[in-house]
């Protein structure tokens, strides 16, 4: 007995340190012919030691995935000549208990091209930026800031009912979108507002959606916030935290299957990252090798709660490899970063025909929602340390005027016409007639139920009896 249990231990102990030692993606060297930055070395670490000086992200020109043999040489390698054939792989039997830590001691490291200055921090290892592109970029960022100042506002003047800003992640919003093609599929949380922004949605489409009226393609039946588009191939928002993730993967495979020159991209947060949704959703891409790419913007929140009450592990890049996908921590709140990590994974997406995880570290400046009051419960210091200190708007700025490539002029003319054409599409969006009722009912069933009849026939006679209580400038 005691043999047979000191045997398993072995296996079982075989098996754990084979998951580390041979990273999934481990069989070969892989390398693509351009610029790419490396994938972080931390990641495939195999024992507790930190990784070695010179092998963080960053410091190679081209995709580099380390083989097997570079990893077993950490092991033990007394019984070298033992390998056990196990489903998955030949094992290396070892003679010594060796659990593997549940972390190591320096963390993933993290991916950045600029400075919390906007200066460069490293020469080539990012993708190439032209002038047009750059000033899109900042263009759509400052737009999206432009955008929550006034919704925000519009909420707490009682004229939409909920809205959620994105400050603080403007980088991630933007510079990600800047780095996909428009055929590629955007599965969102709800945080991602500028990737539509970016696509070509317009100021005008986001106030309808935020007031519900007869414009909204969702009919008024969503929340504000909840936008969609076919047009852009943007999934409709479902604040459902992680459901998206699942459907992100089965939609990646269909493109798959249809031979598409295109992935998928889905959002989350570190609070998706918390629901059973985000551990199916990896697993299943990883085995149907889904060409979709994973972003979690780990902004530190998941409304009240924060990181360290979520999880223990060393954030959400980690997670990949124990599902064996290609995974990568980066400064989210630096675009180029972003943009650069971003255009990697989706070559290796669409030409390797795998799933990518990216992490991208970043701070939710703003309230949760407006439903939210974010001073109880975290420091105003390190909220005001992200806006300024850390700001990706600022840094962006900082890097395009090093460039020559916008200055103070520029500046106040962008933010006064962006303001103007947002408070005209508000007003606009505010007097545009609201969708009738019966429009609740539709569009799911060809026949409506009788339950759904029964709640139809419900709300009339409730709007008949409380007719003050009702906007009078609904069609009934
Ligand atoms: C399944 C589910 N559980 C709980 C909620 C309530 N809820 C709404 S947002 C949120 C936090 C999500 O945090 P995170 O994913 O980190 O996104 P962030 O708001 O930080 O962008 C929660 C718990 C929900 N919408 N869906
Ligand atoms: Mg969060």
């Amino acid at each position: 007995m005691a043999f047979l249990f000191s045997k398993s231990k072995q296996i079982v102990a075989s098996l754990l340190c084979e998951k580390i030692a041979y990273s999934p993606f481990s069989q070969s060297s892989s390398r693509i012919g351009f610029h790419l930055p490396r994938i972080a070395r931390a990641s495939y670490a195999t024992d507790d030691s930190p990784p070695p000086p010179g092998t963080a992200a960053g410091d190679s020109e081209s995709i580099e995935v380390h083989s097997r043999d570079d990893i077993a040489h950490h092991r033990d390698t007394r019984d070298n000549s033992s390998v056990m054939d196990f489903p998955g792989g030949g094992i290396r039997f070892t003679s010594q208990i060796r659990f593997l830590p549940e972390s190591y001691e320096e963390r993933v490291h993290c991916y950045r091209v600029l400075d919390d200055d906007g200066n460069e921090i490293c020469s080539n290892d990012f993708a190439n930026v032209t002038e047009e592109i750059a000033l899109k970029i900042y263009t759509n960022m400052v737009t999206l800031q432009a955008m929550d100042a006034v919704f925000y506002e519009a909420q707490r003047q009682g004229r939409i009912s909920f809205y959620v800003t994105t400050i603080g992640e403007e980088a991630i919003n933007i510079a990600s979108a800047a780095a996909l093609s428009d055929d590629d599929i955007i599965v969102p949380q709800y945080r991602e507002p500028g990737v539509l922004l970016w696509r070509g949605f317009t100021i005008q489409e986001f106030a309808n959606q935020c007031f519900g009226n007869n414009s909204d393609y969702g009919k008024g039946r969503q929340m504000p916030i909840h936008y969609g588009s076919n047009k852009h191939n943007y999934f409709t928002v479902s604040s459902t935290i992680a459901s998206q993730l699942p459907h992100a993967v089965g939609a990646a495979y269909s493109l798959k299957m249809d031979k598409k020159d295109a992935c998928v991209v889905t959002f989350f947060g570190d609070g998706g990252s918390s629901e059973g949704d985000f551990h199916a959703a990896l697993n299943f891409a990883a085995v149907m090798e889904a060409p979709v790419i994973f972003i979690c913007r780990n902004n530190g929140w998941a409304i009240s709660t924060p990181v360290k009450d979520q999880f223990r592990s060393d954030g959400i890049v980690v997670r990949g490899q124990a599902y064996g996908v290609r995974s990568i921590r980066v400064d989210g709140n630096d675009a180029i970063a972003m943009l650069s990590a971003i255009k990697s994974a989706r070559e290796m997406a669409i030409m390797e025909g795998r799933p990518i995880l990216i992490e991208a570290l970043t701070y939710r400046v703003g309230h949760h929602s407006t439903s939210d009051d974010s001073t109880k419960y975290r420091p105003a210091e390190e909220i005001q340390w992200w806006r300024t200190t850390r700001d990706p708007v600022a840094r962006f700025r900082k890097w395009i005027e090093g460039n020559n490539w916008w200055n103070n002029e520029a500046e106040s003319e962008l933010r006064n016409r962006i303001r103007k054409e947002i408070l005209f599409a508000v007003q606009v969006a505010e007097k545009a007639s609201k969708p009738p009722i019966a429009d609740i009912f539709t569009d799911v069933y060809d026949v409506l139920p009788s339950s759904l009849s029964k709640q139809e026939q419900s709300l009339r006679e409730t709007i008949k009896r409380h007719p003050k209580d009702y906007p009078p400038d609904f069609p009934l």
